[in-house]
């Protein structure tokens, strides 16, 4: 197996430890501490469900004992792919408990991208729900231990058919380990929003992500009385980490499992819990601020209203305060590390017109231009940084670390973005090639790919275009193999390719060529942009 690594030079560990953001703590040991501290507090809520710590910590010993007697290792990789359910926690604890290092991947992704990211980790097992949103997942788990010999076991909440049931784990603590993980040892494996081809792993550490959390509460104002509401899928790194449920976990709090984002389910949830803090993307929070001026539920215990993941417009952002009665907080981040957040007691200009500032004072945040000087102060440029929760590399992946990454040591974003007085940043959009789909990204290669593989694909480019709703919308220009297939005939097609629905072309265009100047050969890159600007032009002539 690959090794699953995260490191830092020393100079800069020796610096992050010695400035305290490295404490040395690890995930077990955190669920551990609140369950000894706060034993009979409520820890998560959902469906019929409320546990304690103390039950969360059971169920969680129960969890790992059960995978550790299913003959899997500490050190084995795990795919989870659950929604906001408790289990999620049971489980991932478990995981942490047993020493075990989960994949997180989103309920959306099908046996395309769940056979990739088992494959790339090496992963012995998975772990799915029996269905969500009217999909079976148990199909998926035949499938992905058909294809991936390596995943052994298919570990099912819910009625579990021939798979294994995670009702079923026995309690036994003699199977868990004594010894805890190393806190610079890999904790978990996120997915990378993939801006060129499929998803990269990446892998981050007890120490690096506990203070990514910490830290985050303490700008978020969460506490041991905060109730964190998961409205987004608690599998991405916002939910999860920004302060997200592990935040709420780490302070003690209460975290209350939201099964759908919409407002009908999510407000009458605020209410019966009192919820205080969440997250949303734009389009959902567009959708809270049509519905909450006429709701008949009580809204009022909400007191920060966090929208992120791609970016919040001025206007409806001037808006979160009157209509919802709360804070709002902008969020931009990115599961490779950095995060930055409008902080509480910001002036409104800034919370509606900037997308924060980093959360450590050790963040290095570049601002350079195409040829690698930085800009001036307000201008824009591509974003590149590096710190104290910010990885290093991907796991197993020497070509795209080296895209992504300098000599020294520098994540490549892909943003563009300007910085203001106060290191406040505001994103422009992306210079590489991917779709933000209501913060769901999209690389455009990897659409491309499963386009060219149809019969009457001949070449295919997918750009972005701007969309009222979802901010960006994806629109497939095709050149067609001989005489053009229908728009729906070849979204039908893309739905049988096993890939997350969020991928499928919003619109197809076919044209005869792609030949935009007469020099020959142009990059995909130039190709893009000419082709989105095309579309762009004919939407204004129409208009
Ligand atoms: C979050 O993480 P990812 O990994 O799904 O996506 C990261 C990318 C960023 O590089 C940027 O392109 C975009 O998403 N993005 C934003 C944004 N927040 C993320 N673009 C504009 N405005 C924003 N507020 O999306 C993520 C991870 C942790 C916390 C929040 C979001």
């Amino acid at each position: 197996m690959v090794p699953l690594k995260q490191v830092w030079p020393s100079e800069f560990a020796e610096r992050y430890r010695a400035n305290g953001y490295w404490r040395g703590e690890t995930f077990r040991q955190v669920l551990a501490a609140r369950a000894q501290e706060r034993g009979d507090a409520v820890a998560v809520v959902g469906g019929d469900q409320r546990w304690t710590y103390a039950e969360l910590l059971t169920r969680a010993e129960t969890a790992a004992a059960g995978f550790l007697a299913l003959g899997l290792k500490p050190g084995d990789r795990v795919v989870v792919q659950l929604p906001n359910i408790p289990e999620f926690l049971a489980v991932v604890f478990g995981l942490f408990r047993a020493r075990m290092i989960p994949v997180f991947a989103l309920p959306a992704h099908r046996l395309t991208e769940i056979a990739h990211f088992a494959r790339k980790a090496e992963a012995a097992a998975y772990v799915v729900t029996q269905s969500h949103e009217g999909f079976d997942y148990r199909d998926l788990a035949d499938a992905v231990k058909a294809e991936v010999s390596h995943v052994r076991h298919a570990i099912i909440v819910g009625e579990a058919g021939p798979h294994v049931a995670f009702d079923s784990f026995v309690a036994d603590a003699s199977l868990l380990p004594e010894e805890d993980a190393a806190s610079s040892d890999v904790a978990l494996v996120q997915i990378s929003g993939g801006s060129t081809g499929l998803s990269k792993l990446i892998p981050r550490t007890h120490d690096d992500y506990l203070y990514s959390i910490w830290a985050s509460n303490a700008i978020c104002g969460v506490t041991a009385d905060s109730v964190y509401m998961a409205s987004l899928p608690v599998a991405h790194n916002f939910p999860m980490s920004s302060p997200g449920v592990f935040g709420a976990i780490y302070a003690g709090a209460r975290v209350v499992m939201c099964p759908a984002p919409d407002p009908q389910t999510a407000f009458p949830l605020i209410e019966r819990e009192k919820v205080t803090i969440t997250g949303l993307v734009p389009p959902l929070a567009l959708l809270w601020l049509q519905a909450a001026p006429k709701t008949a539920h009580d809204l009022s215990s909400l007191e920060v209203l966090q929208v992120g993941g791609a970016k919040f417009m001025p206007e409806p952002a001037r808006r979160v305060g009157p209509v919802l009665g709360c804070k709002l907080q902008q969020v931009f981040g990115m599961a490779e590390g950095l995060v930055n957040y409008t902080r509480l007691d910001d002036p409104d200009d800034i919370v509606t017109l900037t997308q924060g500032r980093s959360i450590s004072p050790d963040d290095e945040v570049l601002i350079l231009d195409d040829q690698g000087n930085p800009v001036p102060e307000g201008e824009p440029g591509n974003l590149l940084t590096r710190g104290p929760y910010t990885i290093r590399g991907y796991h197993d992946d020497p070509a795209a670390n080296a895209r992504s990454f300098t000599e020294d040591g520098f994540y490549r974003t892909g943003d563009v973005v300007r910085r203001l007085p106060g290191g406040y940043l505001e994103v422009m959009g992306r210079a590489t090639d991917h779709i933000n789909r209501a913060g769901e990204k999209v690389s455009a290669e990897e659409v491309e790919d499963h386009l060219l593989a149809h019969p009457q694909v001949f070449d295919a480019a997918v750009v972005s275009i701007p969309d009222k709703f979802l901010g960006e919308r994806s629109c497939a220009f095709i050149i067609p193999e001989g005489e053009a297939p229908k728009p729906a005939d070849i979204k039908a097609w893309m739905r049988g390719r096993d890939i997350a629905a969020f991928k499928i072309p919003d619109q197809i265009v076919f044209v005869d060529d792609f030949a935009t100047t007469a020099v020959g050969k142009i990059s995909r890159k130039e190709l893009r942009a000419a082709l989105r600007a095309r579309l762009l032009e004919d939407q204004r002539e129409r208009a």
